[in-house]
């Protein structure tokens, strides 16, 4: 009897357990400024370019989620913050024509790569003369990150990236990263598969 009493016990608290967790349903699209996420957010509805404002995020839900598209701006950057807990995925938008005079970007990338999210890199404007195959984005991301952890001091509470003593490799972090070649001539469906 006493063991029926138990396991009676014990299955309620884990379908309590289970039916409070909250789930990760938000989708943020993050990223600097012109790197084309409002575009791309308008896109996911079918929408035309609108006059969405960029200091405040737009939301909208996909198929159950909560998509997010986050200002870019420096200053506004820490917004990101209040929706870490439910974020499932996080799409980094990358403008791959203008990257190399742009290396701010890579920065911001530095305090997301330390959250352990699920981490896709839009390298976007693919259709660009100049833009930059994902390989090679890759490569400059790394290079700079490995600059970035020069600078920074890890005494003061700051996130090591990487194994010490060893060049930087995205591959070194516990998350797996993906990387899109993305433009606004192509289909959105990629994200069908984060979401
Ligand atoms: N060539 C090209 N331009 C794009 C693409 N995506 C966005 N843009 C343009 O880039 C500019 C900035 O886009 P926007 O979505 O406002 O960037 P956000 O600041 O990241 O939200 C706009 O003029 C867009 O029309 C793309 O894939 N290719
Ligand atoms: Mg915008």
């Amino acid at each position: 009897m006493k063991i029926v009493i138990g396991i009676s016990i014990l299955l309620i608290i884990l379908a309590l357990f289970f039916l409070t967790r909250k789930q990760k349903n938000t989708i943020l699209l993050m990223g600097p400024s012109n790197s084309g996420k409002t575009t791309f957010f308008l896109q996911l509805q079918n929408k035309q370019s609108e006059t969405v404002t960029s200091l405040q995020e737009n939301i909208f839900t996909l198929k159950g989620k909560r998509i997010v598209d986050l200002p870019g701006h420096e200053k506004l950057f820490f917004k990101y913050h209040s929706y870490i807990k439910e974020t499932k995925t996080i799409f980094y938008f990358i403008d791959s024509s203008t990257l190399l005079s742009n290396k701010k970007s890579i920065e911001m990338l530095y305090e997301i790569l330390g959250l352990n999210i699920q981490l896709v890199i839009v390298c976007n404007k693919s259709d660009l003369l100049l833009a930059l195959k994902k390989d090679k984005i890759k490569k400059i991301i790394e290079q700079e990150i490995e600059k970035i952890r020069k600078t920074k001091n890890f005494n003061m509470g700051e996130e090591y990236l990487g194994y010490e003593g060893e060049v930087f490799l995205l591959e070194h972090l516990p998350t797996k990263i993906d990387f899109v070649e993305h433009s606004i001539k192509e289909s959105t469906d990629f994200i069908n598969s984060y979401l």
